[in-house]
């Protein structure tokens, strides 16, 4: 059986949970903090969380985790069957990734683990991130999921990467993210009321 090793609280790791249960994959959760003892770098070499255990070895790297999945089990999809509007969930994912989530990033243990702040990354932040959701505005949809009729794997990756990028600009910039996305609240309720972010969410509490 698959194993996912990481921690409830990380949310590149609830993006791969996401999707194994999306999928209906079964799978094992093992508790793993990120970190840099040999036996984890062998999983994951760059120390970080999550990586998944397969039969043939480890994978880390969330999106490559992703693709994996999609193509060990293709339904149900949460890549789009044609071409073109595959890239563009694979844009929408990427986008939240490079622009949003590492854009407030950097941020993170100030916001929410009590780390001194630091006023030249909370500047950074200001500028880096709003860019990051506004030009994501741009290529969203919100109607009824990111990037139009079909919840995919765009959905999955947005939604566990705008809330914390939100958290962190309110928290040391004094910035609502949100409010550069009209349609972003409707939306993420519609995802908090899957069943597979039901459960990310009470495994998390
Ligand atoms: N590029 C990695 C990023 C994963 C990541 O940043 N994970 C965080 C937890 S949310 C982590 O392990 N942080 C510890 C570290 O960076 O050393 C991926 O896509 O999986």
């Amino acid at each position: 059986m698959l194993k996912l090793h990481g921690i409830q609280m990380s949310n590149y790791y609830t993006i791969a949970k996401m999707i194994l249960l999306e999928k209906g994959i079964d799978f094992e959760e093992v508790n793993q903090m990120p970190g840099r003892d040999e036996a984890w770098l062998a999983r994951s070499p760059m120390g970080k969380v999550p990586a998944l255990e397969t039969p043939e070895g480890s994978i880390a790297e969330t999106m490559a985790i992703a693709e994996y999945l999609e193509e060990l089990q293709p339904e149900p999809r949460l890549l789009p069957g044609e071409a073109f509007a595959r890239a563009k969930a694979r844009q929408i994912a990427h986008h939240a990734i490079y622009y949003v989530d590492l854009a407030a990033r950097p941020g993170l243990n100030a916001a929410a683990f009590g780390a001194p702040e630091d006023e030249s990354i909370n500047k950074t932040i200001a500028k880096l991130a709003p860019r990051g959701i506004r030009a994501l505005g741009a290529i969203a949809s919100f109607d009824p999921w990111i990037g139009g009729d079909t919840f995919t794997l765009a959905d999955i990756v947005a939604a566990n990467t705008i809330p914390l990028a939100t958290m962190v600009a309110k928290k040391l910039c004094n910035i609502d993210l949100t409010a550069e996305l009209p349609g972003a609240a409707e939306w993420m309720a519609r995802i908090n009321d899957r069943d597979s972010m039901k459960q990310i969410n009470a495994d998390r509490a």
